[in-house]
């Protein structure tokens, strides 16, 4: 701890003390309290993120393009970034490793599970709030900081190479199973983004549940954070993920699909002006996608042994995947009243 404190203290000369923060499974995350208002402290995983820099020009472009909007229009807080006392956005330690600190948005819970329908609509108001709010900001000005991010058939390329030489007593026969019979959709997205279906935007690329910010009453989405995969992408990543997240029953690990339709309205209510045909089209092969896409990166970890995602446990890369798996199949079984919905969703904005 004397180490991070040395960290903290380069942002903030007054810091006492540095608490974990969170569950993320990539960056390390601290809270920091100071004489002043508390701050957060991140390790960038330089594994995971190749350009580290990259992340902190993203995020600096994202707050002035926001700045940018009256103050009225603008809904939702984002992490914004603390400068160093030598007046630099990070600080490298003597392991080279690159370290930033973002202001603390105070006074909010972030949720694990919805608690009811009001809080997925106040999830899909604040998706959607953010898309629209970097609806008008070109994507060509942000740098991509995760290669590959989200190109399921780039994942599935990597499993099949990673597969035939794996541990034997890694393998799951109910994963490397599922892979297989539903491997056919791997493309879905990316096919509809080559053919010009589905245009490059501007993606958060993690809005989990744990992403939104709430109010202490629970009353209102406030806040998105965890920006670091901000980059152009298909809106669509996003609304898989968020759904994947947000509906998913941990006790049985099936889809709630009035969530599901509680956070597709409020999401359309903000961003559908801008939602094309094609845009809802997809929808459905977007949720589908999404739970499948993470089922196989947590698999492929499992047979990597655990490189990427951190670990309590040599089984635990492997259950999260049969759990991302279970989630998929109850969506394939839920596909027809999942296409009902979009398509009244489709009635009411057009
Ligand atoms: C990772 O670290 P965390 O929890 O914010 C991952 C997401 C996964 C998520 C699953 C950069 O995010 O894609 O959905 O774990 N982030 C990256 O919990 O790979
Ligand atoms: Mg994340």
């Amino acid at each position: 701890m004397i180490e991070l404190l040395a960290i903290a203290r380069q942002f903030s000369g007054s810091s006492t003390a540095v608490l974990p923060l969170g569950n993320g499974l990539i960056n390390a995350t601290y809270l920091v309290t100071t004489a002043a208002e508390p701050f957060v402290l991140q390790c960038i995983n330089a594994h995971v993120f190749p350009e580290p820099e990259a992340i902190l020009t993203n995020l600096a472009e994202i707050g002035r393009h926001i700045d940018s909007k009256a103050p009225e229009a603008v809904e939702l807080q984002i992490p914004r970034l603390i400068q160093s006392e030598a007046g630099f956005d990070s600080v490298c330690d003597d392991r080279g490793r690159i370290w930033r600190a973002t202001r603390y948005i105070a006074d909010t819970v972030s949720l694990e599970v919805l608690g009811n329908l009001h809080e997925a609509r106040q999830a899909g108001f604040a998706l959607g709030h953010f898309h629209r709010l970097l609806s008008d900001l070109d994507p060509v000005r942000l740098k991509d900081t995760l290669p590959g991010f989200h190109i399921t058939p780039a994942y599935l390329a990597n499993y099949d190479r990673i597969q035939p030489t794996a541990d034997p007593n890694r393998i799951s026969k109910d994963c490397s199973s599922f892979i297989e019979r539903h491997r056919v959709f791997a493309d879905d997205l990316e096919t509809a983004k080559r053919q010009g279906l589905l245009p490059l935007r501007i993606i958060h690329g993690d809005p989990k549940l744990n992403n939104f910010l709430f109010d202490r009453d629970r009353q209102k989405a406030v806040g998105l954070i965890d920006l670091d995969t901000v980059k152009p992408g298909l809106l669509h990543y996003d609304i898989g993920d968020c759904l994947r997240s947000c509906c998913h029953r941990p006790e049985n690990d099936t889809f709630d699909p009035d969530i599901g339709e509680a956070i597709l309205a409020s999401y359309l209510d903000e961003a559908g002006h801008f939602f094309t045909g094609p845009d809802y089209d997809y929808l459905y092969a977007a949720i589908r996608l999404i739970p499948f896409e993470l089922g196989l990166r947590f698999y492929t970890d499992h047979l990597e042994g655990d490189r990427y995602f951190k670990v309590e446990g040599p089984e635990q890369n492997l259950e999260r995947a049969l759990g991302q798996f279970r989630l998929c199949k109850s969506i394939i079984a839920q596909e027809g009243a999942i296409i009902k919905l979009v398509e009244s969703l489709l009635g009411k904005t057009a």
